[in-house]
């Protein structure tokens, strides 16, 4: 059966655009999961203390507000229980076949076909919305798989994971550390965190709401509006310094090195735990007790690096050997080399995966000229460093929409033109290197060759406008050579 649409993944990305194309009046849409539930990464994550670094009041769908959410920054559980409610109450389910896995997926002749365990599933139009933080990264360490105990991924946490009592490493200073290691020292006899690069760290000030403020917010729903539209006004200055004027971020690192010093009496601890590079290059972290975690008796920070993975340990750089009987890998996910990206395959049978390397064009981060009728949810530099990634994921409903109806009213296949994709793509990287992202430092956003493909550098209004309607003359529409056939 040939479907008007279908999407992979029922995170934020796949949910939201299910829901906006059936309000359009597209209704023939499968989504495909692989897991048996919805969730994207807020149902994978499940690390003690998994929680979103944007505040609860712009982290949610602007159609679907929640007055409930019980802190000012939600956890992981019930941003997952959040949309499996909007799964619920937008009647997504009926539309998602669960522990459905694509193991490849190909525009042929005039539609997308993707293979799965569960056989083909055949589409006009595709949209990729299976995330770009889904797919664990494993540090590339010697005799990592030789390690005789038990080695875990923050991202593939196991529920029924007992660390009390335990020698634990933690390889890994990025947010979801970060976010881990105080709840891991609470349980863990001994821990040690291995750190390559240290983290710029600021107070959080996270805290749970009110039932006060959650019965305003129910009973008058402009009030959360007002609140949602300041977070997101307020988030938005900070674009000042990520992308116009990177040395704003002194104010920050000021911050922070005060933060520090209030937090680590001892010197040489503190100066091991102080950044060397410009804040905001890599993902800042707010945390109020990452830091004075390492002033408890049981924590060590090890940063003369790793040299290699033994049975019953690590070996760091200046030899010293330590056993543990848990490794947690909290090394991040594959994004620039995302694996998903590798099985789907467009025209010339060029994968998706050419974009993120860089070697392709896009148009608005959504579409590639060669992938007909085919879109990506937070494709190509949509990422962020300071706001919600909703608010980008909306962007793209109008563009992605109307670009759907124009394929299926025309039963044709609809692609950027390479010029538009090209000038997209070079107006966007020729930003990139004077943002804090080109300050010097190693991050996931950047690929193999040093190209930054995965952040947005601007406001997100900016992108907002850019995307905001479907331009014909930037477009290749080509009828479907069966429709020709018949008419
Ligand atoms: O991953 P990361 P993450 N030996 O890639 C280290 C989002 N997120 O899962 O910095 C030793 O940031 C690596 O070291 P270095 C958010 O967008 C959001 O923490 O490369 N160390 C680094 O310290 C975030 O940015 C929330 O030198 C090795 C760490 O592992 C993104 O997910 C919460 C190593 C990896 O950090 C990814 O965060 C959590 C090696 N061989 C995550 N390899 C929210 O709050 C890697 N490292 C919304």
């Amino acid at each position: 059966m040939l479907h008007d649409v279908v999407i992979i993944g029922s995170g934020f990305g796949g949910l939201g655009h299910a829901i906006n194309l059936r309000r359009a009046g597209i209704a023939d849409v499968v989504i495909l999961e692989k897991a048996t539930q919805v969730g994207g990464t807020w149902r994978e994550n499940r690390y003690p203390g998994c929680r979103c670094d944007v505040p609860s009041a712009l982290y949610s769908f602007s159609f679907a507000p929640n007055p409930e959410w019980s802190n000012t920054y939600s956890f992981r559980g019930e941003i997952w229980q959040y949309l499996d409610k909007v799964a619920r109450d937008f009647n997504v389910l009926p539309q998602i076949r669960f522990d459905h896995t694509v193991t490849d997926a190909r525009w042929v002749d005039d539609r997308w076909v993707l293979q799965t365990n569960h056989g083909p599933v055949e589409a006009r139009c595709f949209i990729m919305a299976g995330g770009f933080l889904m797919e664990p990264r494993r540090p590339d360490i010697e005799g990592i798989d030789s390690f005789a105990g038990q080695l875990v991924h923050t991202a593939t946490w196991p529920d029924d994971l007992d660390l009390t009592g335990k020698k634990v490493a933690v390889i890994g200073t990025g947010a979801s550390a970060v976010q881990a290691i105080p709840h891991i020292a609470n349980d863990a006899t001994q821990l040690d965190v291995y750190q390559r690069t240290a983290a710029w760290i600021l107070p959080h000030s996270g805290h749970p709401t009110r039932p006060f403020t959650r019965r305003v917010f129910k009973l008058i729903p402009g009030a959360a509006k007002l609140v949602r539209g300041w977070v997101y006004l307020t988030r938005e200055l900070l674009v000042l310094a990520f992308v116009r004027q990177p040395e704003r971020m002194t104010r920050g690192e000021e911050q922070s090195r005060e933060f520090i010093a209030q937090e680590i009496a001892d010197p040489a601890l503190r100066k091991k735990l102080t950044p060397t590079y410009r804040m905001g290059c890599k993902r800042v972290m707010i945390s109020n007790d990452y830091l004075r975690t390492f002033t408890r008796l049981n924590v060590e920070l090890v940063s003369d690096g790793i040299a290699r993975v033994t049975p019953t340990g690590i070996v760091s750089r200046d030899g010293t050997a330590r056993d543990y009987d848990v490794i947690v890998m909290a090394t991040g996910f594959m994004v620039a080399d995302n694996p998903l990206a590798e099985i789907i395959y467009g025209r010339d049978d060029v994968t998706l995966a050419a974009a993120y390397r860089g070697e392709i064009d896009h148009l608005y981060g959504t579409s590639v000229p060669g992938f007909p009728n085919m879109y990506v949810v937070t494709g190509p530099n949509t990422a962020l460093g300071h706001s919600s990634m909703v608010f980008m994921m909306e962007s793209q409903y109008p563009y992605i929409t109307r670009s759907i109806e124009v394929a299926l009213d025309k039963q044709a296949a609809v692609e950027p033109t390479r010029d538009a994709a090209r000038a997209w793509t070079q107006t966007v990287r020729d930003k990139l290197p004077s943002t804090v992202w080109g300050a010097g430092c190693q991050s996931w956003y950047l690929n193999d060759q040093g190209i930054n493909t995965i952040t947005w550098p601007g406001f997100t209004f900016e992108y907002r406008r850019a995307i905001a309607s479907y331009k014909p003359a930037d477009h290749v529409v080509a009828p479907s050579p069966h429709h020709v056939a018949t008419h």
